[in-house]
């Protein structure tokens, strides 16, 4: 790659450099695409950011590591797996991002979820760089003990990667508290060391008070204040979602509380349609039956005689939409959907669940639409909170790890706001972006051309 010079930056010669070196990873290429869609203009009319390669660096992980992951099945069976750690960008902190274990993980996927985890992160105000990781292993009827020999596996190869202070992984999908205490026992044993290598890890031993709920609270926390910004609040709004697991999950229970009425939940299978709303009852429930009964969300429909639908939720009337499922699950059909039935706001809990055009839609109809860059980033803002509780050896209260959590979620949406205002309303994806990318820049610059 050869350094950029003012006359030669433009968003196709950066996408251009990503599609000749990685034709195949798409999904890598329509994050960069998105992110320099905001970026390259602004560069262009600062000339501090000219110079050092400074965008081709920005696109290139410092380093990715690929490995096998042999483990034995209950029949007695050896099953191999690919494992991958992508450290995207550690101008901030040590690498920080969860790992994802599901069937479609490849190595584009996991570099743009390492991408986009560079600028969420840098938005939380925290030491954090970016990085992700994870494996195609596909954690879905699997028993207990399969999934712990996979994860210790996992983490015969991970453990030289990683440490405290160098790059901690958390969860994602398929990942959560039981994945985790499993890697942290086994990174335990190979280091005989007790640290926060993970975050996201039982309360018991080292985990934070609020990183269970902390994505789909933060979601929340940031569509309010979104709402506010048209003198408006989620009070009494109808809210479809998509998704079952850990998002999914905490986002229906914040939006209970929150005063609105949360009428769709899905997975892979399809999605309910509940027309009086999922109660705190009906919560509990679906907690119990994906947490620990690993079930399916059409269960639900059963227990509670309500609609079962195949497909995904988006032609369904609602005021806010909250796609807290898997990346492109909002196409532009989709999003013309949500915006025939007057769909207010959109904030994704999901990592890039809006395709290009999906977000083009909502553009062009006005619709609040936040990026999970910033509307996603609580779950690991709570996880540098509890990266600062393990150094310091304590253990805060709920009331205030949540507090902070308000804080730094409400910090966020003033960043996008700073650097999204376009007349009267907000582009939340230029907001982000350039706020993400600016304290990222300026830490690469003062370190020289690394
Ligand atoms: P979980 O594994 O807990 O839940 C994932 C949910 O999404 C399940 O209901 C799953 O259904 C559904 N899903 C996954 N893949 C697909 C697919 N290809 N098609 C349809 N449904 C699918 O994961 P999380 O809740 O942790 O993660 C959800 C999203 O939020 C991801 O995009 C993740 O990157 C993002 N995120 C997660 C954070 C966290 O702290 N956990 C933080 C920030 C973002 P099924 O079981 O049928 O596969
Ligand atoms: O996408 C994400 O931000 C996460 N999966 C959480 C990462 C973390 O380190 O808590």
């Amino acid at each position: 790659m050869s350094d950029l010079t003012l006359e030669s930056i433009s968003l196709d010669t950066i996408v251009n450099l990503v599609k000749e070196r990685d034709p195949d990873q798409t999904e890598f290429q329509q994050a960069v695409q998105e992110v320099m869609e905001s970026v390259v203009p602004f560069v262009k009319e600062n000339e501090k950011y000219h110079r050092s390669g400074l965008l081709e660096r920005l696109i290139e992980p410092e380093r990715m590591v690929m490995f096998r992951v042999p483990w034995e099945d209950d029949d007695g069976k050896y099953q191999v797996n690919r494992g991958y750690r992508v450290q995207f960008n550690s101008a901030l902190g040590p690498y920080k991002g969860g790992l994802r274990f599901h069937p479609s993980v490849n190595l584009s996927i996991i570099k743009f979820l390492a991408f986009e985890q560079t600028f969420k992160n840098s938005l939380t105000g925290l030491p954090l760089g970016g990085g992700k990781g994870g494996s195609d292993f596909n954690p879905w009827e699997k028993s207990d003990g399969e999934i712990m020999r996979f994860c210790q596996s996992f983490m015969n190869e991970l453990f030289r990667y990683v440490s405290s202070d160098t790059d901690v992984p958390a969860g994602d999908i398929g990942v959560g508290e039981r994945e985790v205490g499993y890697m942290f026992g086994q990174y335990k044993r190979l280091t005989a060391e007790f640290t926060g290598v993970l975050t996201g890890k039982g309360l018991a031993y080292g985990g934070s008070k609020v990183r269970m709920q902390a994505t789909g609270y933060g979601l929340l926390y940031f569509a309010e204040e979104m709402l506010k910004q048209k003198n408006d609040s989620i009070e009494g709004k109808t809210v479809v979602i998509s998704g079952s697991g850990n998002v999914a999950q905490f986002a229906c229970k914040k939006s209970i509380e929150l005063g609105a009425k949360v009428i769709t939940l899905s997975d892979s299978g399809g999605y309910i349609v509940d027309d009086e709303g999922i109660d705190e009852e009906k919560f509990e429930y679906i907690k119990k039956l994906k947490n620990e009964k690993r079930g399916r969300i059409k269960e639900y429909a059963e227990k509670y005689d309500c609609e079962f639908r195949e497909g995904k939720p988006w032609g369904v009337d609602c005021d806010v939409a909250l796609p807290c499922a898997t990346q492109n699950e909002i196409e532009r059909e989709d999003a013309q959907s949500l915006c025939k039935n007057d769909v207010l706001c959109v904030a994704e809990g999901a990592n890039m669940p809006c395709t290009d055009e999906a977000v083009k839609v909502f553009h062009d109809a006005g619709v609040l639409y936040g990026p999970g860059k910033a509307s996603n980033a609580g779950g690991v803002a709570v996880s540098g909170l509890e990266m600062t509780q393990n150094a310091k050896r304590l253990s805060w209260s709920f009331e205030d790890v949540d507090e902070k959590l308000v804080e730094i979620m409400k910090t966020i949406h003033e960043k996008c706001v700073e650097h999204g205002k376009n007349g009267n309303s907000i582009n939340y994806v230029d907001g982000a972006n350039i706020a993400g990318f600016i304290k990222v820049a300026d830490a690469m610059i003062a370190q020289g051309h690394v």
